[in-house]
């Protein structure tokens, strides 16, 4: 669309939640092209905008594809974001702390997600009369790897809410965006029990109660990341 706004490219059931919710709290004039998932895979149309495929996708107002979640953030933040609302309130909250955690949510705990989520999707794919068995793998390799996996992560991330009531400050800033996929997808999937992480539990309800978010999901095309 060749009308200088951004067009975001999203997806029902999806990570691209996040960038909507993002948009929304930024109060920019964006067009929104909804996508719904194929069997549980992206639909076919979304490479004609962009060769991988999947949502996310951020066609800039002068007709830029941006693919990936992270960069697509920093994009609209750096862009429009022209209080610095979203950038972090302080010292400490820097640019190398919002890199550091938009990284852990992304490379650390994404890749032990994906391996929890494939699991599950294993047991529901095996016949009916051996799928204890493959639920005994999945059980097994939570309680050894993804569990105590998760559990760091969750308790750090939990440290890092400490006196604040966001990741970046007294707002939301891009790691706060990021953060938000894996949390929900964690949490509707009960890969973790969030009680055991009360800051991180009180931020992910804060979260929710942004009227943005709430405007995303409205805009939105569903957002159920429970599985099976
Ligand atoms: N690293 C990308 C991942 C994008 C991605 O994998 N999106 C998923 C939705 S959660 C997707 O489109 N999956 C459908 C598919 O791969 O067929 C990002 O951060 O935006």
């Amino acid at each position: 669309m060749a009308d200088g706004k951004p067009t975001l490219h999203h997806m029902n059931n999806s990570q691209s939640q996040r960038i909507l919710w993002l948009i929304e709290e930024l109060e920019i004039p964006y067009n929104l092209e909804l996508h719904r998932r194929v069997n549980q895979r992206s639909p076919p149309e979304l490479k004609e905008t962009h060769p991988l495929g999947k949502a996310p996708q951020l066609v800039t107002g002068d007709g830029r594809v941006i693919a990936e979640s992270i960069v697509i953030a920093r994009y609209l933040i750096e862009t429009y974001d022209k209080t610095g609302k979203f950038q972090g309130d302080g010292k400490k909250n820097d640019w190398i702390r919002d890199d550091q955690l938009c990284s852990l949510a992304g490379a650390s705990i994404g890749p032990v997600m994906i391996v929890d989520l494939i699991l599950l999707f294993a047991a529901k794919m095996t016949p009916f009369f051996i799928r204890w068995l493959m639920s005994l793998v999945h059980s097994q390799i939570r309680s050894q790897f993804s569990g105590p996996e998760f559990d760091l992560y969750y308790r750090y991330l939990d440290d890092q809410l400490e006196g604040q009531d966001y990741f970046m400050g007294s707002s939301p800033g891009r790691a706060d965006f990021i953060i938000s996929f894996p949390v929900d997808q964690c949490m509707a999937a009960e890969m973790i029990d969030i009680k055991k992480y009360p800051r991180v539990e009180k931020w992910h309800a804060r979260c929710q109660e942004r009227p943005a978010w709430k405007r995303g999901i409205e805009k939105g095309n569903g957002y159920n990341l429970g599985f099976v």
